[in-house]
């Protein structure tokens, strides 16, 4: 039977920051890892990634750096790209959505649906930014959310309450580009009419079928995965737009595309085509066979971009006729870190680049835990101190202990040479069993993309070799010259379990099996080599090896938590800009400085303060709601800012006649307004 051929995909990560350990937990490490395991299967597999570099992920970081989009793809492509190269991922091609050769493969993708008339042209009237000229992609508009009041909601999406929203849904929208009120503009865009591919879709999601010929096993599928493309099915496809109005991307290559882009969620995954046609050409090969045929295409993914790759890119891939569609796309949910969410913003990641940094001996390590906990089914979560437990007494006490104390015998025993068995006994015989099914249930696990588990398998081969030595206890035989032999066959298998660590170890822990591999002088690089018994001959030399996993100590996890701790942005969140007003309404107002002579507390109104005013024209009541935030003795004597020409007004029994006007911060916290040089009562403010 011939292999399965794989195009095995990790999504692209936006050029716009580095890289933290949710996108590695969730993407990159568990691809890396299924693609490793399919090597060593002799497989015939390319391992596609790039930089995502369009889109107003990128043009909004260039706006905040405050510089060009071009300087922030390139300054975002090396910190990512060096990262995965120092953590050892082992992508065939990390390539960029920038090139050339993605810019016309993308362009000619678009041609060939749009010669085939997969796309509508349709006008609409869209948020334009009068002071930019500018089109307001959705990123670009924020307002309030109709569903949770949330002010800072984004034109695409609340972020507050995650609904999916769409610009003109926004109550008091802005452009966050000039901080104004959009206009309404006509501009016409692509659209790609979804609802046409509502029926095939379904057979393909559910049953894995298309045109009644299976194509996937959809057993394999995430439930997530099949449960979030039906929900967004049966909820009714609608046309999507498929170009925008904006200056950076890839340009529309058909007569009115002038001023416009491809979208990037058009543009973004035919980079995984574009980058395999950079690989192949440098490779000699033709990109052509891993994008057609029998090939399982399988995409790596967060949870966040199940649709664009379960929905939207099929239906191009499809469209465009010729293409394979995804046999698979395992996506993650989310890692969270600390008891909370990752975010850039808020500056509450570990960021990959700056952990190698840190501990570039520890690569293995991270690896071990990330897999370990990795969000396969549901939100999970990085903690430091879960870390160094797990660093502790998982790796350090079970494996590392393991390889060591085999090795470490060997050397004192035999000088490193692998001694002959004897006669096996009961033990050993049951050990050998065991030790047999570990390569095929790991693998049963790789191929059905449970690799929590499969790494879990890995650690329990090592248990099982500890616990054979546990039991027998060859070092406490070792002064009686009657159980030579005994120990011999003891140590034979011992070291047989180690050789098969090295093998099984080396998708999920490459460095870590090399380290064994070189110790025992013994590398394979073939899986089915697991499935032996015997792997090291008797008589083969061996060496003792390092100490694979030194113990993490509690200062680093303090010094960790300490600094995530310390750099936490708290986010603060304040009231959006109000609706325009006229300047004659504000001349209108009269504002002036003015003293607090006396205050006191208003019975059975726990918020109101009763106070005299000095306002250098009178003295005057004012009730004014500070109870919480400024006692009577702290308000007695304050300069504050006082509105005197708002009508009286009877408060609990009491005439309030004027304003103290407040600062409130996004705590809803209250502070007196002041002025900064010593003016007296009665100065008007204007
Ligand atoms: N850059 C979105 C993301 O990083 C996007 C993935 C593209 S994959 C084609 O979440
Ligand atoms: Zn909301």
């Amino acid at each position: 039977m011939s292999k399965d051929k794989f195009t095995v995909t990790a999504a692209l990560p936006y050029a716009n920051g580095p890289l933290h350990l949710g996108h590695v937990a969730g993407v990159y490490l568990p691809s890396d890892i299924f693609v490793r395991f399919l090597r060593m299967n002799d497989h015939d597999v390319a391992f596609i990634c790039g930089s995502d570099e369009h889109g107003a992920a990128i043009t909004l970081r260039a706006k905040k750096e405050e510089t060009t989009p071009k300087e922030i793809v390139d300054k975002y492509n090396g910190i990512i790209g060096k990262a995965f190269n120092d953590f050892d991922i082992s992508f065939d091609i990390f390539h960029r959505t920038s090139a050339e050769i993605h810019h016309e493969t993308a362009q000619d993708f678009f041609k060939v649906l749009n010669e085939k008339d997969h796309f509508t042209k349709e006008t609409s009237q869209q948020y334009y930014d009068e002071e930019y000229n500018q089109f307001l992609a959705d990123r670009y508009i924020s307002g309030e959310c109709p569903k949770c009041q949330n002010p800072n909601a984004y034109g695409d999406q609340c972020e507050n309450c995650g609904s999916a929203l769409s610009p003109t849904e926004l109550k008091n929208p802005v452009s966050t580009l000039s901080g104004k009120t959009p206009v309404m503009k006509e501009t016409s865009h692509w659209y790609l009419p979804m609802e046409r591919h509502e029926e095939w879709l379904k057979d393909w999601i559910k049953d894995g079928k298309l045109d009644g010929v299976q194509q996937h096993d959809t057993a394999k599928w995430r439930n997530q995965v099949v449960g979030q493309c039906m929900s967004w099915i049966d909820g009714g496809l609608r046309p999507r737009a498929m170009t925008r109005d904006l200056d950076w991307g890839v340009k529309v290559p058909v007569e009115g595309g002038d001023g416009k882009v491809l979208y990037v969620w058009l543009d973004a995954p035919i980079g995984y085509i574009s980058a395999t046609k950079q690989w192949a050409s440098d490779n000699n090969k033709d990109w052509k066979d891993y994008w057609t045929g029998d090939r399982k295409l399988v995409h790596f993914i967060g949870k966040d971009n199940i649709v664009f790759h379960a929905i939207i890119f099929p239906i191009l891939l499809k469209a465009h006729e010729g293409l394979i569609l995804p046999d698979n796309v395992p996506a993650y949910e989310f890692l969270n870190l600390e008891g909370d969410k990752f975010s850039t913003s808020r500056n509450w990641a570990v960021w990959l680049h700056e952990y190698i940094e840190a501990y570039p001996d520890k690569i293995d390590e991270l690896k071990y835990v990330l897999t370990s906990i990795a969000p396969e089914t549901k939100d999970s979560e990085f903690t430091w101190k879960e870390y160094q437990t797990r660093v502790n007494s998982e790796l350090a006490d079970n494996l590392g202990n393991f390889v060591n104390r085999v090795t470490v015998l060997t050397q004192k025993y035999y000088d490193g040479a692998v001694p002959e068995r004897g006669e096996m006994t009961e033990i050993d015989e049951s050990i050998v069993e065991q030790m047999g099914v570990f390569s095929s249930k790991i693998s049963d696990l790789v191929y059905q993309y449970k690799l929590r588990d499969a790494q879990a398998e890995v650690m329990n081969l090592a248990r099982l070799g500890n616990k054979y030595l546990a039991e027998t206890e060859p070092w406490k035989m070792f002064k009686d010259p009657a159980n030579e032999e005994r120990i011999r066959t003891i140590m034979n298998i011992a070291m047989q379990i180690t050789a098969k660590l090295s093998i099984v170890l080396q998708p999920f822990l490459p460095a870590t099996a090399s380290k064994i591999s070189s110790a025992l002088n013994f590398v394979s690089k073939s899986w089915s080599d697991a499935a032996e018994f015997e792997l090291i001959p008797a008589g083969h030399s061996t060496t003792k090896a390092p100490i694979l996993f030194p113990k993490i100590d509690d200062a680093l996890v303090d010094v960790e938590v300490e600094k995530l701790n310390a750099s936490k942005v708290v986010e603060t969140v304040f009231e959006a800009q109000k609706k325009d007003t006229s300047f004659d309404n504000f001349t209108e107002m009269d504002i002036r400085l003015g003293t607090i002579l006396e205050a006191e507390k208003i019975k059975k109104a726990d918020k109101l303060l009763k106070l005299l005013v000095d306002t250098g024209l009178d003295k005057r009541t004012i009730v004014s709601g500070i109870a919480k935030h400024y006692s009577p003795e702290e308000a007695v004597g304050k300069t504050v800012t006082v509105l005197m020409n708002l009508p009286p007004r009877k408060i609990r029994g009491v005439e309030s006649n004027g304003m103290i006007l407040m600062a409130e911060n996004a705590d809803g916290e209250l502070s007196f307004i002041s002025p900064e040089k010593n003016f007296e009562a009665g100065s008007g403010i204007s």
